[in-house]
C-alpha cells in the first residue's frame, strides 16, 4: 500500500516535473515559440577570423543561450560560394531564422529570398541584401567615420598628407568610404597620396607590407585613415618596421583587448578608434531574428551606435581591456536596439 501511494504520488508529480523541465527550456512570459524553447537559428558568417568577428560571434552565442536558442554557427572562410551553400544548408536544417553576417550580396540575395519564401526569418549584418523583408544591422558607419575624421581634424587641422586603407565591396567599408570621399571634397588641404588595403585571412600582415611600400614612397604622409582594426594593426606594424612611429598618426574603427594594448602602448602611432562592442552587435543581430520569429516587428534599419576612444582617454582612464572599457563606460556593454521585455539582456 505504501509503495502504491508512493507510486501514485510520483505519478501525480511527474507531469509537473516534466512541465517544469519544459519551462526551464523556455522563457516564462515570452511569446511563442520562446515560451517552450528549442528554437533553432543559424549564424552564417563570411569572415570568422580576427578580433571583431570572434567577439561578434561570442555575443551572438551568449544572446542565443540566454534565449534558449539552439544556434548553429557556420564559420566564414571568405568564400562567397561556401556562404551561399551554408544558407541552403540552414534552410534544410529547418531553422526558424538566419543571421547573415557580411558577404557578397550577389551570391546571397536569391538564397535569402528562398529562406523567406519558406517562412524563415532573415537578418543581415553588414551585407546589403536590398530586401524590404530583411532587417539590416549596422554600426552607424557614417557616424563612425565622421567621429573618426572629426578627431583627425582636431589633432591635425584640415591640411595634411594622408594615406587611406580601403577595400571596396564590404558594406561597412563602403559606407565609411562615402564619408572619407566627402571629407576630402570638403577639405582641399587634405591630400590622399596613397590608397591600399586587402581583406584576406592575413589582412593585418598583408596590409603591413602594402603600408611599408606606401609610406616609404610617400614620406610626407602624416595621417593614415584605416577604418578597420586589422588595417590599423597592419599600418602600425609597418610604421614600427620603418622606424617612423613618431611621424604618423593612425585613426581606425573597431576595438578589442588586443587593440587597446596596441593603442595605449608607449610611442604607439594608433591614436584613436571609433567603435561599438562587437559582442553587443552580435547580440543585437540574434535579438532581431528572435523578435521576428516571435512575430514581433523590428525596424528595417537597426543601428548600434559607436563611441570615440582616443589613446589619451584610454590611457588616462587606465583602460587595458574590453572589460575595463565596459566598466568605465557602461553604455558600451548594452544597446537598446531590438529589445523586448521578455528578452534577457545582461549577457557579459
Ligand atoms: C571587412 S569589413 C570589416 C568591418 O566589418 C565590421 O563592420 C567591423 O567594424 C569591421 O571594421
Amino acid at each position: 500500500m505504501r509503495s502504491y501511494l508512493r507510486l501514485a504520488a510520483s505519478a501525480a508529480i511527474l507531469p509537473l516535473l516534466f512541465s517544469q523541465a519544459a519551462m526551464a527550456d523556455g522563457i516564462a512570459g515570452a511569446p511563442a515559440p520562446f515560451d517552450k524553447g528549442g528554437v533553432k537559428l543559424a549564424l552564417i558568417s563570411y569572415i570568422s577570423a580576427g578580433d571583431f568577428f570572434q567577439a561578434y560571434q561570442a555575443g551572438a552565442v551568449a544572446q542565443a543561450k540566454a534565449l534558449g536558442i539552439d544556434l548553429r554557427v557556420f564559420p566564414g572562410r571568405q568564400d562567397a560560394s561556401e556562404e551561399r551553400e551554408q544558407v541552403l544548408q540552414a534552410i534544410n536544417l529547418g531553422v526558424s531564422g538566419i543571421v547573415i553576417d557580411h558577404g557578397v550580396p550577389e551570391s546571397l540575395a536569391d538564397v535569402a529570398q528562398q529562406a523567406l519564401d519558406k517562412g524563415i526569418k532573415v537578418v543581415a549584418f553588414d551585407v546589403n541584401l536590398n530586401n524590404p523583408n530583411i532587417p539590416q544591422v549596422e554600426q552607424s558607419d557614417h557616424a563612425l567615420a565622421q567621429q573618426a575624421l572629426a578627431q583627425v581634424v582636431k589633432e591635425n587641422g584640415k591640411s595634411f598628407v594622408a594615406g587611406y586603407v580601403y577595400v571596396a565591396g564590404f558594406a561597412p567599408l563602403d559606407r565609411r568610404n562615402e564619408v572619407w570621399e566627402k571629407f576630402k571634397a570638403d577639405n582641399a588641404g587634405v591630400v590622399e597620396k596613397a590608397h591600399f588595403g586587402n581583406v584576406s585571412d592575413t589582412t593585418a600582415t598583408t596590409t603591413a607590407d602594402q603600408a611599408k611600400a606606401a609610406l616609404t614612397a610617400n614620406p610626407d604622409i602624416k595621417v593614415v585613415f584605416a577604418p578597420y582594426d586589422e588595417f590599423a594593426r597592419g599600418v602600425k606594424l609597418a610604421a614600427g618596421d620603418l622606424g617612423i612611429k613618431d611621424k604618423i598618426k593612425i585613426y581606425s574603427a573597431d576595438v578589442s583587448t588586443a587593440d587597446i594594448q596596441e593603442i595605449t602602448e608607449d610611442g604607439s602611432p594608433w591614436v584613436a578608434t571609433v567603435a561599438t562592442n562587437p559582442a553587443v552587435v552580435g547580440a543585437v543581430s540574434i535579438r532581431a531574428a528572435a523578435l521576428q520569429v516571435a512575430g514581433q516587428a523590428v525596424p528595417h534599419q537597426i543601428s548600434v551606435e559607436p563611441t570615440l576612444l582616443t589613446q589619451a582617454a584610454l590611457r588616462a582612464a587606465g583602460v587595458k581591456t574590453i572589460e575595463d572599457l565596459a566598466d568605465k563606460l557602461p553604455a558600451f556593454n548594452t544597446s537598446d536596439a531590438a529589445t523586448a521585455s521578455w528578452i534577457p539582456q545582461k549577457l557579459f
